[in-house]
């Protein structure tokens, strides 16, 4: 015994220090709702065994939990005002006292030994008007190791019921037991009806073997304790949850808790990394536009440089064609003006000083034209 206890305290340490780690985790990524049920798991890692019972407002959750206390009193108040009721902790303590830890929360210490090993919360209901009172009981399932599911034996099929099952199965995989409660005001025949109703509910909600218990609060307070069905209730908790494995369920609970935050984180660091990747080919997408159109647009300004130049070109050669046939008109004019001046001065001198004289002058203004022509 008292090695399991070592190795108990042992497990409990390493636990702790994993969950310690999930925390600062949970503070890097800025993840404010899981830190916060990481840090509620922390500081309920050394709380005994808790099960938080659920179900729809006056199923008869809180007329269970004391006949399942077998106290002779009333533990929890039983249904005057459903929408002013708080959640109530059950917890062991050698002397009764209640603690108000908020408007919506109280704890209840009293000195019966069953709570040495678990602890009962008693919550309002599932569809209760006041909001707040759904947001805590959810935020006691994360650090909760058993849920029971209280219908009222009646009707277990109101869907804001399964509703609250889907999440706590859903999203937190906890361990859940059903009861239909109030058994003694139906027949054994609608009652056969309606168990195998849930049974067939929860098989297809993915639970395997579903545990459903039928009982009665009234006929266990009356004394009837063959046909209250509290029997069957009390020996599953000692097979199953009490007689020392409290301790150790409870931290395996606390590991499976632990896996399951991990993989919601995984799961967003996998989307978010899934977006990061779609944005980085969003990016390379607009870039290998950009570079095309870049692409183009140096084609474009290449062409109309091609363009401009071959105009400029064009118009150049046509302006030099104008020159030069204007430049050879004036020579031509220039020519026929030359030629005349040279006849009518050879004509002169030939008539002035005989044939020889006259022939140096006609030969320097011949060379003179020729520097025209140059
Ligand atoms: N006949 C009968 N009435 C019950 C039984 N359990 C609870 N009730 C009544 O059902 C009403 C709601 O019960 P309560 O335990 O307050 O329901 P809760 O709102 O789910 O906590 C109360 O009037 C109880 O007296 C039961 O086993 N048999
Ligand atoms: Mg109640």
């Amino acid at each position: 015994m008292s090695l399991i206890n070592q190795s108990t305290i042992a497990l409990r340490a390493r636990i702790d220090e994993a969950v310690k780690d999930l925390h600062e985790l949970t503070i890097k990524i800025n993840h404010a709702d899981l830190a916060k049920t990481v840090s509620d798991l922390r500081n309920r890692i050394n709380d005994p065994f808790m099960f938080v019972i659920v179900g729809e407002v006056k199923a008869g959750k809180s007329s269970f939990i004391n006949a399942l206390l077998q106290t002779d009193r009333e533990i929890t108040k039983v249904a005057p005002q459903p929408m002013t009721d708080t959640i109530q902790q059950i917890v062991y303590g050698e002397k009764e006292e209640v603690i108000v830890i908020n408007p919506f929360l109280k704890k209840i210490l009293i000195p019966v030994d069953i709570l040495k090993e678990v602890a009962i919360v008693d919550t309002p209901g599932t569809n209760t008007i006041i909001e707040h009172h759904q947001e805590i009981t959810e935020s006691f399932i994360p650090a909760s190791d058993l849920i029971v599911f209280v219908f009222e034996a009646k009707n277990p099929y109101r869907q804001s019921a399964w509703d609250f099952f889907k999440f706590i199965h859903g999203d937190w995989r906890k361990k859940v037991i059903f009861v239909l409660q109030q058994k003694d005001l139906m027949s054994a025949e609608d009652l056969e009806v309606n168990m195998q109703g849930v049974l067939d509910y929860a098989e297809k909600q993915g639970i395997h073997q579903p545990q459903i218990f039928a009982t009665s609060a009234k006929l266990e307070k009356d004394g009837n304790k063959t046909e209250s069905g509290f029997i069957p209730v009390r020996h599953y908790i000692l097979e199953n949850i009490t007689g020392g494995k409290a301790p150790v369920l409870k931290l395996e609970n606390s590991v499976s808790t632990c896996l399951r935050i991990n993989d919601s984180i995984r799961e967003g660091l996998d989307l978010r990394q899934q977006q990061w990747e779609a944005d980085m080919e969003f990016r390379k997408d607009i870039k290998s536009t950009l570079d095309n159109q870049e692409l183009k647009s140096n084609r474009q300004v290449d062409q109309l440089v091609e363009n401009i130049l071959a105009g400029y070109d064009r118009t150049t050669q046509a302006k030099e064609r104008e020159l030069r046939e204007g430049l050879s008109l004036f020579s031509l004019v220039r020519r026929s003006i030359s030629s005349i001046f040279t006849k009518n001065f050879s004509q002169r001198v030939v008539g002035n000083s005989g044939q020889r004289t006259g022939a140096k002058p006609e030969r320097s203004a011949a060379r003179k034209t020729a520097r025209w022509h140059q």
